[in-house]
C-alpha cells in the first residue's frame, strides 16, 4: 500500500541520517577541543566549522523550508554560509565551541525527527521520495569526507584505524574497449540525484579503449622514477608552472627513505607503498602529466559514465556497473570502512559487463572534463550547490573514493575540484582512441 510505502522510505531516510551522524560524531570526538578550532590546512575549515556548517544547512532545509518550524539559531547562518568566507578566514570568526556546536547540530536533528514524521514524503519538487532529507544526507556525507581529508592533512598521532582494504581476489590488467553508440547519461529517475545529474540525455560516444582499473602506486611509481617530474615536455603549460611553484615531486604525502624505499603517510601513521593500490592524492595536472608519458588521455565524463553505466545486453543505463541494487562491501570500498583504496582486483563483483573494475569507490577518479550544466539543467533547490561552479576552473571526478558513502555516490554522481588540488582522495585511469584497425 501507499502507506507502507512511505514508511519504508521514512525508515531508508532515517537510515541513512543517522549513519551520516555515527561517522559526523566519530570524526569529532576523537580529538581534542585545540583540535578542533584549529585549521590543520589553508585548504580546510577547522572541523568544528563543518560541524555546525551540517547542522546549519539542515536547519535551512528540513527545519524551516520543509518543516515550516522556527529557527533554532537563525543569528549563526551567516557564519556558516560558505559563500560568504572563504575557508582560511574561518578560524577567525566568531564560531560556536565544540560544546556549543554538538548541542547545535543536536536540537537541529531532534526536531528534524519530528519533521520527518509528519511530512508526507510528497506534494512538492523538494520533499517529492524524500529529496530534502536525502540531499541533506549527502550533504553531511560530503562534509564528512572533506573532514577525513582534513584529518589526513592533521599532524600528530593516529586518531582513526580500520582494517586494512582488502588485496586482489583476481587479476585485473590492461584495457576494455567499448564500441561506438548512443547511451543515456545523467538521469531523471534516480529521486535522489542531485540537479547536476539531470536531466536524462542521450550522448554519442565514439568507441574507446578505458582501463580496467586505476592507476597503481607501482604504475606511477615507474613515472616518477623515469623523471616524471622533472621532464617539462610532459605537461601542459599550467601544469608545469604549477609543478615548478608548489614543488611537487610525487603523490600527497609520499615520502621517500634514504634506502631509496617508498612510504605513504596513511591518517599519522606510515606505510610501505602498497604497489597495487590505486595511487591517491594526485592532482589533475600530475594525471595529465602521467598520461602524456603513457601516451594516452584521461576519459571525458560520458566515457567515464558509459563505462559504468551502460548494460549492452539491454542497451539501459543502470545505477553502478554491477547493475541497479545498492552497494555493498562486498561490490566497492566505500563509506570509510577502510582508510585507503583496495588492491586492483579486489572487488570483482562490482565489475562492470565489458569488465571494466573499481569505477565506483577506493578513489575519485579524475575525468578530462570541466564541470558544466547537462543540456535543459534546472538549479534546484538553490543555485549553489552545482550552477555557480559551471564554467569555472573545475574539473569533474567520478566515481567516490573510500571515504565516500554510498548515498553520495553512484553512476551519475558529479565531484569536482580545482585541477590544483590533490588533498581529497584523488587518483585517475586512462583512456584512449582506437586506431583504425582496431575500430
Ligand atoms: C561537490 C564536494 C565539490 O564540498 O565543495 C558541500 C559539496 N556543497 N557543501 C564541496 C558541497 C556544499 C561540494 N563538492
Ligand atoms: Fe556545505
Amino acid at each position: 500500500s501507499d502507506r507502507a510505502e512511505t514508511e519504508r522510505l521514512r525508515g531508508r531516510i532515517a537510515d541513512a541520517l543517522d549513519r551520516a551522524r555515527r561517522r559526523t560524531i566519530g570524526l569529532t570526538e576523537c580529538v581534542d577541543e585545540a583540535e578542533l578550532v584549529e585549521q590543520h590546512s589553508r585548504l580546510m575549515s577547522p572541523l568544528v566549522w563543518d560541524l555546525a556548517h551540517i547542522g546549519n544547512q539542515e536547519e535551512l532545509w528540513l527545519v524551516r523550508d520543509v518543516g515550516g518550524r522556527e529557527p533554532v539559531r537563525q543569528d549563526i547562518d551567516h557564519l556558516y554560509d560558505a559563500f560568504q568566507h572563504a575557508r582560511a578566514d574561518r578560524p577567525a570568526l566568531p564560531l560556536l565551541d565544540p560544546a556549543q556546536a554538538r548541542d547545535y547540530v543536536g536540537s537541529v536533528r531532534d526536531k528534524v525527527w519530528d519533521v520527518l514524521e509528519h511530512s508526507p514524503l510528497r506534494g512538492n519538487d523538494l520533499v517529492q521520495d524524500g529529496f530534502a532529507f536525502g540531499m541533506i544526507a549527502q550533504h553531511e556525507q560530503q562534509h564528512d569526507e572533506t573532514m577525513l581529508a582534513t584529518h589526513q592533512l592533521r599532524s600528530g598521532e593516529a586518531v582513526l584505524s580500520a582494517p586494512p582494504a582488502p588485496g586482489a581476489r583476481v587479476a585485473v590488467s590492461g584495457e576494455v574497449v567499448l564500441p561506438a553508440g548512443e547511451f543515456i547519461m545523467g538521469t531523471d529517475s534516480d529521486p535522489w540525484a542531485l540537479d547536476n545529474e539531470r536531466p536524462a540525455h542521450p550522448v554519442w560516444v565514439d568507441a574507446f579503449a578505458i582501463d580496467a582499473a586505476p592507476i597503481t602506486n607501482e604504475q606511477y611509481l615507474a613515472f616518477v622514477d623515469d623523471g616524471g617530474y622533472e621532464r617539462a615536455e610532459l605537461w601542459s603549460e599550467r601544469g608545469w608552472a604549477h609543478r615548478v611553484a608548489a614543488g611537487l615531486t610525487a603523490p600527497q604525502f609520499w615520502e621517500q627513505d634514504s634506502g631509496g624505499h617508498w612510504w605513504r603517510r596513511v591518517f599519522g601513521t606510515m606505510q610501505p607503498l602498497r604497489a597495487h593500490q590505486p595511487v591517491v592524492h594526485v592532482c589533475w595536472f600530475e594525471a595529465e602529466a602521467y598520461a602524456n608519458w603513457a601516451g594516452k588521455r584521461l576519459p571525458t565524463e560520458a566515457e567515464w559514465e558509459k563505462a559504468a553505466r551502460f548494460d549492452p545486453a539491454t542497451g539501459r543505463s543502470r545505477r553502478y556497473p554491477w547493475g541497479d541494487i545498492d552497494p555493498s562491501e562486498a561490490l566497492a570500498n566505500l563509506g570509510q570502512h577502510h582508510l585507503e583504496p583496495a588492491d586492483i582486483g579486489a572487488y570483482p563483483a562490482g565489475a562492470s559487463p565489458a569488465g571494466v573494475h573499481q569505477l565506483i569507490g577506493d578513489v575519485w577518479e579524475w575525468t578530462a572534463s570541466g564541470f558544466e550544466a547537462y543540456p535543459g539543467f534546472r538549479a534546484f533547490p538553490y543555485r549553489e550547490y552545482s550552477e555557480v561552479f559551471f564554467g569555472g576552473d573545475y574539473r569533474v571526478l567520478r566515481g567516490g573514493s573510500f571515504g565516500a558513502d554510498q548515498v553520495a555516490c553512484r553512476g551519475t554522481f558529479r565531484n569536482w575540484d580545482h585541477p590544483i588540488r590533490r588533498q581529497i582522495f584523488s587518483g585517475f585511469r586512462l583512456a584512449r582512441d582506437l586506431r583504425s584497425d582496431e575500430r
